[in-house]
């Protein structure tokens, strides 16, 4: 009987699961543009790392194929091949085919893979044009291939062989996602991620498409090493990274320190490898033993007086880096990204190793000790010192415009929905966006020369800054710790600067401030910036805006033996408000692009670098891309 004849309970079970993941692929990998595509690698790979975990295996190869096929290879125990017996179907088979039928057979104690979506690699295969899977085991070498999730034939032997493991080769569907190219930058990354939180596993990235692409990582230092890579272009205060590894109970706890002397703390949070951008118990752990550590020892060497308020939590993480990564039994993965840990025991868990091993450190340590505490006091100080500034930026109330800054031009509508905000690059481009404008939904706050930098400034300092002041006070959400959402005046914040370099940098402060004060408006896509054309077209009286250089090769192609003529826009200032409104402002034709963050890291690195104190960094990084101003995709 053949794979297709068999009607039989299970394979209905099989014909169900497969349908609903293609007519559904958005709730089992998040979507189908770039994000999810690369998800289907990370579900195979996740696999891969939970037979390391389980003890089998130290080396995974990802592998680019010229035609967007991709193969993950491990060494791993294989998938299990014994028969179902009712159905006659292969237990690799099921695995294949069956949503969560990982699960049935694989009971390693920490898991990675199926932890934040649980999809299982049923749905890598039913969202794949084909899939040959490879499973080496008990000997032998066996094969199965699928076209669209269907096996085109039962598992069989196809060689001997003394090696265990996975071979997994799949080409994503075209017909499921919008594009099928993979990103080596995005593979390299979260690769390398994986290498960092496995101590001694390697994985391997071989990109077909560029022969000199291949990438090996492999960290025994573990987050020692994540922590040195993720402070490499800063000025660190303690050269020695603080590290701590520990088993207690059923969980696995460890973590890596380490402060700079910039402004801003960075904990990444893993919990089974998988990234909690939304933190969780674990988080709240590490946090309190930090905040109790360092101020009991603080006391103990009498470093602040008894009228001096306690060294809050934020004032303490001032310049921290830490990675904090726990390996659990059953992860609890909670709210809407189900990227926030839920499983409370892991609280005190992490609260009490963290915090006893810190006490030692600091009595080991006093002079990395006594440089925190001085850190924090100045926080301290300078969180007070910015206390009053701060409630004059919050606008007390909707209908008390007079606190509004002086040269914003708001709208008529007092309706943050239907509202719009442009910042716009100098007065005299602010001026035409005044006239062009829609005064009833769209507002004007035109900026003058560069704001103030905060990536090299505490709180009190960027407040007193007067163009920062009034984007801050023109929102009505406050900043900071007073930051409230609720409060925002326009649900569209749009950025609009000259397309040249001086535009970009301005863009970058701009945003800058957003992601180290005001994160949540680019979380939840309030951030947008401004698309002005690069060129204006004319063709016997027929007027085109164009708005990149691939849109002016396509123009010249199209127009080849004609004659036209092309007029470069150097900046805003160069178009009358009428053509403003056309070409940028007017929602009906404008181009905005939405500031993302695809990866916090990635994210951090690149304001880092754009505006930290060494400077040569920041020349490189512009230069490099100067090309892509308004393509800023933080
Ligand atoms: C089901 C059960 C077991 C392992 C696997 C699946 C498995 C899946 C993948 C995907 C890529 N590499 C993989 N390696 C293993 C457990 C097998 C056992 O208990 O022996």
């Amino acid at each position: 009987m053949s794979v297709f004849e068999q009607y039989n309970a299970q394979q209905i079970e099989v014909l169900k699961d497969l349908d609903a993941v293609r007519k559904r692929p958005g709730m089992y990998i998040g979507s189908t543009g770039k994000r999810g595509l690369h998800h289907l690698v990370w579900e195979v790979v996740d696999n891969s790392i939970d037979e390391f975990l389980a003890g089998y295996g130290s080396k995974i190869t990802v592998t680019v194929h010229q035609d967007s096929r991709v193969t993950v290879e491990d060494e791993g125990r294989g998938l299990p091949v014994e028969e179902h017996e009712e159905s006659g179907i292969s237990a690799a088979q099921l695995v294949m085919t069956t949503l969560h039928a990982g699960g049935k057979f694989n009971n390693n104690s920490y898991k990675v893979s199926g932890g934040l979506h649980g999809v299982g690699i049923s749905v890598v295969n039913a969202l794949s044009e084909n899939l040959c899977l490879i499973t080496y085991r008990s000997g032998k070498k066996y094969k199965q291939e699928f076209v669209r999730g269907n096996p085109q034939y039962e598992l069989k032997v196809v060689d001997s062989t003394r090696k265990t493991g996975t071979k997994i080769t799949f080409k994503p569907d075209p017909e499921i996602f919008e594009t099928t190219e993979f990103d080596h930058s995005t593979l390299a990354r979260r690769l390398r991620e994986s290498a960092f939180l496995n101590k001694d596993l390697t994985l391997k990235l071989i990109d077909k498409r560029n022969e000199t692409a291949e990438k090996e990582f492999k960290y025994s230092g573990g987050l020692k090493e994540f922590i040195a890579h993720l402070n490499k272009d800063r000025k660190i205060l303690n050269e020695k990274i603080i590290y701590l590894e520990k088993e207690v109970d059923d969980y696995y706890i460890e973590t890596a320190i380490q402060y700079n002397e910039g402004y801003n703390e960075r904990i990444y949070t893993y919990a089974n490898n998988i990234k909690t951008v939304d933190g969780g118990y674990h988080l709240t752990g590490f946090k309190s033993a930090l905040t109790k550590a360092i101020n009991q020892f603080a006391e103990r060497k009498n470093l602040t007086n008894k009228s001096d308020p306690s060294l809050k939590g934020k004032d303490v993480r001032e310049g921290l880096t830490a990675v904090l990564n726990v390996k659990l039994p059953e992860p609890q993965f909670e709210g809407q990204t189900k990227t926030k840990l839920g499983n409370s025991e892991l609280r005190s868990a992490v609260e009490s190793v963290v915090y006893e091993f810190m006490n030692v450190y600091l009595d080991a340590h006093p002079e990395f000790g006594k440089k925190i505490v001085d850190k924090a006091l100045k926080a301290v100080r300078a969180r007070q010192a910015s206390k009053k500034a701060r409630e004059l930026t919050k606008r007390k109330t909707a209908l008390n415009n007079n606190t509004l800054p002086g040269k914003l031009a708001d709208c008529s509508s007092r309706k943050p929905e239907e509202s719009e905000l442009f910042l716009v690059e100098g007065d005299s481009a602010g001026g035409s966006a005044k006239q062009g404008r829609n005064r009833h939904f769209q507002a004007i706050l035109p900026l003058k020369g560069k704001i103030l930098n905060v990536e090299r400034a505490r709180l009190d300092k960027i407040l007193n800054n007067n163009e920062i002041a009034s984007i801050i006070t023109a929102l009505g959400t406050g900043i900071g710790e007073d930051f409230d959402l609720e409060d925002l005046r326009y649900n569209k914040v749009i950025i609009m600067t000259d397309a040249d370099v001086d535009g970009a940098h301005i863009s970058t402060l701009i945003l800058t401030l957003f992601y180290r004060y005001m994160d949540e408006l680019i979380r939840k896509g309030h951030i947008y910036l401004a698309r002005p054309p690069l060129y204006k077209v004319n063709h016997r009286g027929e007027q085109k805006y164009l708005y990149t250089d691939q849109d002016l090769q396509k123009y010249r192609k199209q127009h080849e033996n004609k004659s036209f003529s092309i007029q470069r826009y150097k900046g805003l200032g160069e178009m009358n408000p009428d053509q403003l409104w056309k070409t940028t402002m007017n929602p009906d034709n404008r181009k905005l692009q939405q500031v993302e963050i695809n990866d916090e890291i990635e994210a951090d690195d690149i304001f880092t670098r754009l505006m930290g104190s060494d400077t040569s960094l920041r020349k490189e990084f512009i230069f490099s891309n100067a090309e892509m101003a308004g393509e800023l995709d933080i």
